[in-house]
């Protein structure tokens, strides 16, 4: 993952020779080599610069939009895990709770989901009719008494799950259904909208510090009930009920049945109870890329990069909510980045909008991507698409999932990641060409964001460009 496949770029093309070029084509990239230096040096000229303090020093200012659930929040935290290892090593523990909401909704979906087949009545009585037949389906009769009894002894968290979400605020919960349009920033159609002009420069932080400072007095002398000591207690305590309802062959049965792929779903978490469901869990870096917490209205994070050719330097990232009803919100952004990270989730070419479930999400990605494009605020700002979730893709073809039943107008052709990916990419590329108001360059990553390894290759990529225009922008200034 992380590939880049835009050769008109010369820095893709500088990290990814051709093996087998012909004497004409190693003169072009000789030449685009050349190019690529040329440019390094002029961007190395031009920070020379600017640390002596000659031109004034803007921050970077990056937008990433994309609907929800399309790795926005993640991508942001590679780049604070690749460039800001500070603030992100005095972050890691309060991600905790978040950790531990996504693991409890796991488990209390399954129990919802169980309590719906098993219905009211006990096994035995259920199971068994008056005249001695089995009754219901079978799979009301493979329930057994301990299913039962997980149930029960699992209740708790239901009380957990509740504390959590009201402790870490309305990000907690997940979007609903609602009417709000696709794309409601048309630069023509739409009036700004002030009310949604909040810019909180702390973003997550906001929800996280709850936790941090538990247990302190406030400014008024009351103290704050801390919650994550019974949390981690009751966790604890249900860890080997966890493990028994996740690893039985009924229970996942039965969420074969109903379509239900938690470990596809945001914030999986059951494969880890050994390690999360304990009294001294503490987040690693890896638990935190993969926690879910909705972005509600626009987020701003400032870091100063420790590492790499801008280290030193402040980067502002603006992490938007992506449901529809978030959208009216990003147009004030627009006229004030250096660029926009897009992210598009193409492993859900099948799935709906959770707030609209009459709409394909990748219909919609196309529809945001175009609105996107065609913004005049954005005419001259670099736009870099990242085609995301490129393994749950791999896994729902391996898993048999046919596109053409989702997406006609695929067609016959081989269903393998590849082709898949080439077909999408060339489907947004189209889109950017027909709707750009000036021509443009398409730069595009395959990208599974939560892998971080392959991101802080893929960003370095990216920081280069953003890097690039940032400064050439700032000379314009
Ligand atoms: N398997 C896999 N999961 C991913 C990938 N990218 C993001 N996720 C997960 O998908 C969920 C949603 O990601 P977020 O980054 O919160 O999505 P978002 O775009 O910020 O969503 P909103 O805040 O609702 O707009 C999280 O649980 C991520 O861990 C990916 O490439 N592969
Ligand atoms: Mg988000």
């Amino acid at each position: 993952m992380g590939r880049s496949v835009d050769l008109d770029d010369p820095f893709i093309a500088v990290l990814a020779p051709p093996p087998d070029e012909t004497p004409v084509e190693k003169a072009a990239r000789e030449k685009r080599e050349a190019e690529a230096r040329r440019v390094s040096d002029e961007i190395d000229e031009m920070l020379r610069q600017e640390r002596a303090g000659m031109k004034k020093k803007r921050p970077v200012r990056v937008l990433l939009l994309g609907q929800s659930e399309s790795g926005k929040s993640t991508t942001l935290k590679n780049f604070q895990l690749t460039y800001a290892r500070k603030a992100w090593a005095e972050e890691r523990s309060s991600w905790k709770a978040v950790v531990q909401l996504n693991l409890v909704r796991n488990v209390n979906t399954i129990l919802d989901l169980l309590s719906r087949e098993m219905g009211p009545l006990s096994p035995r009585s259920r199971s068994q009719s008056p005249d001695g037949d089995l009754g219901g389906d079978s799979v009301e009769a493979a329930f057994t008494e301990q299913h039962h009894l997980l149930k029960l002894r699992l209740g708790p968290l239901r009380r957990i799950q509740y504390d959590l979400e009201v402790r870490l605020g309305s990000g907690a919960t997940e979007a609903v259904a609602s009417s709000a349009p696709a794309a409601p920033f048309d630069d023509d159609a739409v009036p700004r909208q002030q009310e949604f002009y909040v810019r909180s420069s702390n973003g997550w932080k906001t929800a996280l510090d709850k936790f941090r400072f538990l247990g302190r007095r406030d400014e008024r002398g009351g103290k704050d009930y801390d919650c994550s000591g019974e949390v981690a207690e009751v966790l604890a305590g249900c860890r080997e009920d966890v493990k028994a309802l996740w690893g039985d062959a009924v229970v996942r049965d039965v969420l074969r049945r109903h379509k239900i792929r938690l470990e596809e779903a945001s914030g999986f978490f059951l494969d880890d109870v050994d390690r999360i469901a304990t009294r001294e869990y503490e987040p690693s870096d890896d638990d935190v890329i993969r926690a879910r917490l909705r972005t509600l209205g626009v987020q701003e994070y400032r870091f100063v990069f420790e590492i790499g050719r801008t280290a030193g330097h402040e980067w502002r990232m603006y992490d938007v909510g992506g449901a529809r009803h978030c959208r009216a919100a990003w147009l004030p952004y627009f006229d004030d980045v250096d660029a926009v990270i897009f992210l598009a989730p193409v492993s859900a070419f099948d799935e709906k909008l959770a707030e609209d479930p009459r709409v394909n999400r990748l219909e919609d990605s196309y529809l945001l991507w175009k609105s996107v494009c065609r913004s005049k605020l954005l005419a001259k700002t670099q736009i870099i698409l990242f085609l995301n979730k490129i393994d749950l893709l791999q896994k729902k073809l391996d898993s048999g999932v046919q596109v053409k039943d989702s997406v006609p107008s695929f067609g016959d052709r081989s269903n393998d990641t590849a082709t898949v990916t080439k077909y999408f990419q060339q489907h947004f590329r189209e889109i950017a060409k027909q709707n750009s108001p000036e021509p443009r360059p398409f730069f595009v990553h395959l990208t599974s964001v939560i892998d971080t390894k392959s991101t802080a290759t893929t960003l370095s990529v990216v920081e280069e460009g953003i890097l690039r225009d940032h400064l050439r922008r700032a000379d314009l200034l």
